[in-house]
């Protein structure tokens, strides 16, 4: 295990659900610290770029209107094997599939609007964190 950083996004149904106290908790009782936070809205083109892995897929015009439609929470957390921790505390990109007790399985409905984002490697995690944070915005 190695001391992580990943990039995690709440996104717009979980911001307009009310549920940002609600993941912002899971994390916080699993341990993982949060060295940056934001609140701000994506233009569609901003989520193309971020996205930009899945530009083939038949998803990806409804996922970037989708990621652009309200607020986000953008967060970097960090702790002992963050990346993984957090996949296992969002669940399964399919709600589902998701374990139960996962944040997908508990509040996802929908396979697009699934409340949350994380990344899934070391190196996307830090293009990720490039991508919402300047340096003057972590701790
Ligand atoms: P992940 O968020 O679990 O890493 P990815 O495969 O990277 O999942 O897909 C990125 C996002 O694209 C998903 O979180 C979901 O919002 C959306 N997505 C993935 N697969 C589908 C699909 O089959 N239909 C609609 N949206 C999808
Ligand atoms: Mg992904």
């Amino acid at each position: 295990m190695a001391m992580e950083q990943t990039l995690s996004l709440i996104k717009p149904d979980g911001v307009s659900r009310g549920l940002i106290g609600e993941v912002i908790g899971r994390f916080e009782r699993a341990g993982l610290g949060i060295k940056a936070m934001k609140l701000l809205q994506l233009t569609k083109s901003q989520a193309q770029m971020f996205y930009a892995v899945h530009r083939d897929k038949g998803f990806f015009d409804s996922l970037t209107g989708f990621m652009s439609s309200g607020p986000i929470v953008a967060m970097i957390l960090e702790g002992e094997d963050a990346i993984a921790r957090n996949r296992e505390l969002m669940g399964a990109t399919d709600y589902r599939k998701a374990a139960p007790g996962t944040i997908r399985a508990d509040f996802a409905r929908d396979i697009e609007a699934n409340i949350v984002h994380g990344s899934d490697a070391p190196d996307t995690a830090q293009t990720e964190i490039a991508f919402f944070f300047n340096s003057l915005e972590k701790v």
